[in-house]
């Protein structure tokens, strides 16, 4: 086993998501999702030979000869994030020599690996208690999925809440990642949104070392957090603001989904994303 660079012990702590094994579907439907409650499922991986196969080793000896797209974080992410080319055993080689600092590369929401090498995805079936609404509607409404994560020890996302409102699911494959949580009605405690209208909101504040000279909002805010491992996976609700730090050099995969709980948020992003914008600009071209 390669040995690899781990973070700083983190300053802040504050209060664990609830933590469950072996959830039935319908009560992690009535009581998470419906509710929209966060939640770590302890053995989400549990039938996944991704668990036992997938290693650093793993993807350099048989896929290190691919090339994939590599995010450079600039301090943001989610406006043209910076992106390179690269082959991944060399990003494989980064993330284990290197930390974040020096090698602030992460691949993000990834499928292009799976579209290349189909065989991977048979060791990662998505458990039915994700199932995305979506699933059933018109084919140009779906986002591919599962998708990859790969980055280094260090590897932050900072706060932001995901597309559309939907729900979302992460597992963890290799490595551990911290997660905090706020809930949607405690926007304001994040200060100022940095992303501009229309855009995924996205704030400055880094929960893991408040800055409250810079934002006294947070001291207002109830965040609740989790650092998940090898084989489990948390359960972020549809508008949840979350903060995700990588504890190790880490291979996660994760699915957003619409189901109970964000139904009618979704919707009417959704169609206005996929629907009015593309008749609108037909229109405008017209
Ligand atoms: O694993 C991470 O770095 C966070 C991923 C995430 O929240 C996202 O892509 O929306
Ligand atoms: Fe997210």
């Amino acid at each position: 086993m390669i040995a690899a660079v781990q973070t700083a012990p983190t300053r802040v702590a504050y209060e664990q998501i609830e933590r469950r094994a072996s959830i039935a579907e319908t009560d992690f439907s009535r009581l998470y999702k419906a509710r929209n409650q966060p939640l770590v499922i302890t053995d989400a991986a549990r039938n996944w030979r991704a668990l036992a196969a997938w290693n650093f080793e793993f993807f350099r000896s048989r896929y290190g000869a691919t090339e994939v797209t590599c995010s450079r974080y600039d301090g943001q992410w989610y406006q043209g994030a910076n992106t390179r080319q690269m082959l991944l055993g060399d990003f494989i080689d980064g993330i284990l020599s290197q930390d974040w600092k020096s090698f602030p590369y992460y691949i993000r929401d990834y499928y292009s690996l799976f579209e290349q090498h189909p065989e991977l995805l048979a060791d990662c079936p998505i458990p039915a208690y994700f199932f995305d609404w979506f699933g059933r509607a018109p084919a140009f409404m779906r986002r591919p999925g599962p998708r990859l994560f790969v980055g280094p020890a260090g590897a932050i996302t900072p706060f932001h809440s995901d597309i559309w409102g939907t729900h979302a699911w992460m597992t963890q494959i290799v490595g551990r990642k911290r997660w905090i949580l706020i809930s949607p009605d405690q926007a304001r405690c994040l200060g100022p949104r940095i992303s501009k209208p229309g855009a995924l909101p996205r704030y400055a504040i880094d929960p893991a070392d408040p800055d409250f000279a810079r934002t006294p909002e947070f001291g207002g805010a109830h965040p609740v957090e989790a650092t998940i491992g090898a084989g489990e996976a948390i359960f972020v609700p549809g508008g949840w603001f979350h903060h995700v730090v990588s504890i190790d050099p880490t291979v996660s995969l994760t699915g957003n989904f619409m189901g109970p709980g964000c139904f009618w948020p979704v919707l009417p992003n959704a169609v206005n994303d996929l629907v009015i914008k593309r008749v609108a600009a037909v229109f405008r071209s017209a």
